[in-house]
């Protein structure tokens, strides 16, 4: 009789990976005194993503590549995901009963929500949206605060808070796979989309982003817009230098998810400075740099505006823009001594 094979027999059953809803769970069981809400929001922020998702992958078949012909109140032309993007996330976090005031860049101001429930939410619901019909990667940014102004007269400034108030901040990339990157305050942890089964499951958990890497991420065709200092450290990080593994490598996707995501996991600088077009910088501080901040730090990374801690920054009108600097600690502390003009 052939030799039985006990590695065959004593295989344990195929094993199945961490969903994002079990890690979420497993989360508000840690949480004392949770009541589930938390909880419950974030899985409806995971519905609305998987459906924008779906979109995004069949929106050159299903003819969404196009212009709406409007414009947001940024002034760009709304592409018509951004708007699909946009509508999915109000609608979901309407139905879940646990936002209370919702803001997202597409729309002028902020809402308050029918629940009037815990938690406001800030979201970009399509980034790099101009990136969407040359297939570039894209995502959805979000970031979570608990209400502070009483349930029986909610108040929109709500949404005017200091990042370092946020309790849950996230993003998707719907690149070559789909991944939501997430943090409760408990370290980053991304997920993988599979889309055969409609979940996602944990494929990179307690991302670090290393102390010092050696890739720098920004617009180079904007160099002639920089302040002096900015144009110092461009020149500086492009020299021959064996001890400081200068010249660093140039990545720039001109998507702030795809280039804050490899900055994240492979270390470096991702910066978009202010310069003489865009004078308080490009980014929008509440829904692209406060979300991407708190994933940073939670990360052991850092995130300036070239002077002071993004999530110290306190917001005055919900569509503020500021410059942006996210990476290594090691790096994005040499970028400030360049700043500040201590190099
Ligand atoms: P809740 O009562 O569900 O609104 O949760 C209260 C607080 O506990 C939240 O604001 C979070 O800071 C924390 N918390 C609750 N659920 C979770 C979870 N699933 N993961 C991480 N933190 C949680
Ligand atoms: P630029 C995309 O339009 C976006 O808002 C961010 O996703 C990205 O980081 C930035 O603008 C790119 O701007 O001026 O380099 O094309």
């Amino acid at each position: 009789m052939a030799e039985s094979i006990p590695s065959l027999r004593s295989q344990p059953p195929a094993v199945v990976g961490t969903t994002l809803r079990e890690h979420v769970l497993h989360g508000m069981h840690a949480a004392p005194g949770a009541t589930g809400e938390f909880t419950s929001l974030l899985n409806h922020i995971s519905l609305a993503v998987r459906i924008i998702n779906s979109r995004v992958r069949s929106a050159g078949l299903a003819g969404m590549l196009g212009y709406t012909g409007e414009v947001n109140v940024q002034g760009e032309e709304v592409q018509k995901l951004d708007a699909f993007a946009n509508d999915v996330l109000i609608n979901v976090l309407e139905r879940s009963g646990h936002c209370g005031i919702l803001a997202s860049e597409e729309l002028e101001d902020a809402r308050i929500a029918e629940s009037r429930g815990k938690y406001v939410v800030l979201f970009d619901p399509l980034d790099g949206s101009s990136n969407i019909d040359t297939n570039v990667g894209i995502g959805t940014i979000f970031a979570m605060l608990r209400r502070s102004s009483p349930k029986d007269n909610v108040a929109v400034d709500d949404a005017l808070r200091p990042g370092h108030e946020i309790v849950c901040a996230g993003y998707t990339l719907y690149g070559p796979s789909t991944l939501f990157v997430l943090s409760t305050g408990h370290g980053v942890h991304a997920f993988t989309l599979d889309p055969n089964v409609g979940e996602f499951f944990l494929s990179t958990p307690n991302i670090r982003c290393p102390l010092r890497g050696n890739g720098y991420s920004v617009n180079e065709g904007n160099y002639s817009r920089w302040p002096a200092p900015i144009q110092k450290w461009n020149q500086w990080i492009k020299e021959e230098d064996k001890q400081t593994n200068r010249p660093y490598g140039h990545r720039y996707v001109g998507s702030l998810v795809a280039d804050a995501h490899r900055t994240l996991l492979k270390g470096g600088v991702f910066a978009y400075p202010a310069d003489t077009k865009s004078t308080n910088g490009k980014l929008r501080l509440l829904y692209e740099a406060n979300p991407m901040a708190f994933l940073f730090e939670q990360a052991g990374g850092a995130a300036t505006d070239g002077a002071q801690r993004i999530l110290d920054i306190k917001p005055t009108s919900l569509h503020q823009r500021t410059p942006l600097v996210l990476g290594s600690s090691e790096d994005v502390m040499t970028y400030r001594q360049f700043m500040m003009g201590e190099r």
